[in-house]
């Protein structure tokens, strides 16, 4: 409540804004509010954490000029995590934004107005656990969790506790070998001893925590495979050390071969975390909380959800998804996410998990995000971790006119910017859902065969004929692990929808699409197409100059102006590895380099 009344009344004065404003609690209630006004006055009515979310409400909507009226809201999900993949010495893994702003020199080291920033940043739009380091614990974040950093980490829950936000750690699984342990199989008594001890500590200095984030037997991360345990055995000892404690244990599935022999036609890389996970169905406690990518692979630009939504009833889940930009134009082309995040919701439906998690997208650069306009999808995931179901058009039409004021014709440029960016990006980027033409470890930027021999299970497997990985039921069978109804529409070429054509499909270049285009052409025409509406964002862009502030128009024309180049980089690459194959000229006679 007081917590409330101060951000009221600084954010209040921030706005040259003067309501009268009563605060009310709600007992029994808790992050739920409603606003309600009368000729005299504004009421904010929520529960202990639901007036400070009430505050936010209130000063977003008289500074966008909105009516202060809210029915009674509660959130759709109870956890709304964001991860930070933060190492210790400052860098951030995928981070284009800056370093952390946590940890410099293998220390929690930060500006504290920075941390308390962040708390209202997170906390105006609703987020309410954070987990500070990368999932990838190298070391030494290991040892966050043991007396070396607890006093550390410790005063980082207490900056952020106010703003209703709680820590997540990231653990090794390997700990107990670090501790001279010997082993980390879960089955062993010391080892589960020892987790217990350790987190009965952990909870000495942060009575709060949320609990503890694990990515095993994940791109050579240890794990309980490594015992010959399945991922339910190893779950074990660190979810039974949470639960008295009251935390959680979020158990990421984003695993697979990653070693696999790319002769090796029979494994078909997305299929392993239904084949890992589903035999466990009623294996996990119930504080274990899986962790699932949206897709089947890897934050692709374009994939069909994970499989895995579908399956296991009675096990806890969370769904992952990536607002930093690592195959999305890493925060230098603008790619706008919530449409993704609705056509997820929408194929899922009452699948769509009630815990929600995305790798954050902010770093220690002046305007957080790096490119200015990317801020819009932090804002946009908290109201859909929130509500769930958000237009993605209100949302950037809220972000636009809260950040860049009242200006009519500036924001409808803006919003119609923000909602073209993920198409665009798309037309100029790997075609019909294909995935993995990116350079390979820095993931910007053309390079179609750049994994194609490699070991990361992702493959293209193009000839003079064809190009894609026939996943159907005469295929590798990945469609059967859909429900059937779904199943049924990937598996036909004429039902699956266009943009996942080569996910699902081997076809050939001629193949001839609903548009009556062949494959290949839609491919050239996507791309020419893609790289000129690239240059209108820009041009577009730069008919705002003068109407918005120096420095945000700078930063977004520089970003723009690289992102025209990336995208004839990608029509040309992508055009003419098409021709090469294909050895199918453009309809149209436009330039492909032979
Ligand atoms: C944190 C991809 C990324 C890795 C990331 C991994 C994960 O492979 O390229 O940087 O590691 O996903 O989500 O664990």
């Amino acid at each position: 409540m007081e917590m409330a009344r101060a951000e009221l009344s600084t954010g209040l004065a921030a706005l040259d804004m003067d309501a009268p404003v009563l605060i009310q609690a709600v007992p029994d209630a808790d992050e739920g509010y409603e606003i309600l006004t009368t000729n005299e006055n504004i009421t904010i009515r929520g529960g202990k954490r639901g007036v400070l979310y009430g505050a936010y409400a209130l000063m977003m909507r008289l500074a966008a000029g909105f009516s202060p009226e809210t029915p009674w809201t509660e959130p759709a999900c109870p956890l709304r995590m964001l991860n930070h993949w933060d190492n210790m010495d400052g860098s951030i893994e995928r981070g284009y934004a800056g370093g952390s702003f946590f940890f410099r020199d293998h220390h929690l080291k930060y500006d504290e107005q920075r941390i308390l920033q962040y708390g209202r940043l997170l906390a105006s739009v609703g987020i309410n656990v954070v987990s500070i380091n990368n999932v990838n614990v190298h070391s030494p974040a290991g040892l966050l969790i043991t007396q070396t950093y607890l006093p550390e980490l410790k005063q980082v829950a207490d900056l952020l506790r106010p703003f209703g936000i709680r820590l997540l750690v990231a653990v090794d699984y390997a700990l107990p070998v670090t501790y001279g342990l010997g082993t980390a199989d879960p089955v062993s008594p010391q080892v589960q001893e020892w987790w217990k001890r350790q987190v009965s500590l952990v909870y000495q200095y942060i009575p709060d925590l949320c609990g503890f984030l694990v990515k095993a037997d994940s791109e050579f991360r240890p794990g309980p495979h490594m015992y010959q345990r399945n991922h339910a055995e190893g779950a074990q000892p660190l979810a039974r050390a949470l639960k008295p404690h009251g935390g959680v244990l979020l158990w990421r599935c984003f695993v697979y071969n990653c070693k696999q022999d790319w002769r090796d036609a029979k494994t078909d890389r997305p299929m392993a975390p239904y084949e890992i996970y589903t035999p466990l169905e009623g294996q996990f406690d119930d504080n274990v909380i899986l962790q699932i990518k949206n897709g089947p692979y890897d934050f692709q630009v374009r994939e069909p959800v994970s499989p895995l939504f579908f399956a296991m009833p009675t096990t806890n889940k969370a769904i992952e998804l990536q607002l930093t930009q690592e195959y999305t134009g890493q925060q230098i082309d603008l790619f706008y996410m919530p449409p993704q995040w609705q056509e997820i919701q929408k194929t899922l439906g009452e699948n769509m998990p009630k815990y929600i998690s995305a790798v954050s997208n902010l770093g220690d650069d002046p305007n957080w995000t790096g490119h200015d306009l990317a801020q819009a999808n932090l804002f946009a995931y908290g109201l859909f971790a929130w509500h769930r179901n958000v237009d993605p058009a209100v949302c950037a039409q809220w972000w636009t006119r809260l950040t860049f004021g009242p200006d009519a014709s500036c924001n409808q440029t803006i919003v119609s910017m923000l909602l073209s960016s993920r198409e665009i990006y798309e037309s100029y980027n790997t075609p019909l859902g294909l995935c993995w033409m990116v350079n390979p470890n820095n993931h910007y930027g053309p390079s179609p065969e750049g994994y194609e021999y490699s070991g990361w299970g992702t493959y293209l497997r193009a000839n003079r004929d064809a190009i894609g990985v026939d996943r159907t039921t005469s295929g590798t069978g990945f469609i059967l692990q859909y429900p059937e109804k779904l199943a049924a529409q990937y598996n036909r070429v004429e039902t699956c929808p266009e943009q996942l054509l080569l996910f699902f499909h081997r076809l050939r270049y001629n193949y001839r699409l609903p548009s009556g285009k062949t494959l290949v052409q839609h491919v050239y025409d996507s791309h020419f197409s893609g790289a000129e509406q690239a240059k209108a964002l820009l041009c577009a862009w730069q008919m705002l100059k003068g109407k918005i502030p120096q420095e945000t128009y700078t930063n977004v024309e520089e970003r723009l102006m690289r992102q025209v180049s990336n995208a004839c980089e990608w029509r040309d690459v992508i055009n003419t590895y098409f021709f090469r194959y294909s050895g199918i000229p453009d309809e149209h006679g436009r330039v492909i380099y032979p």
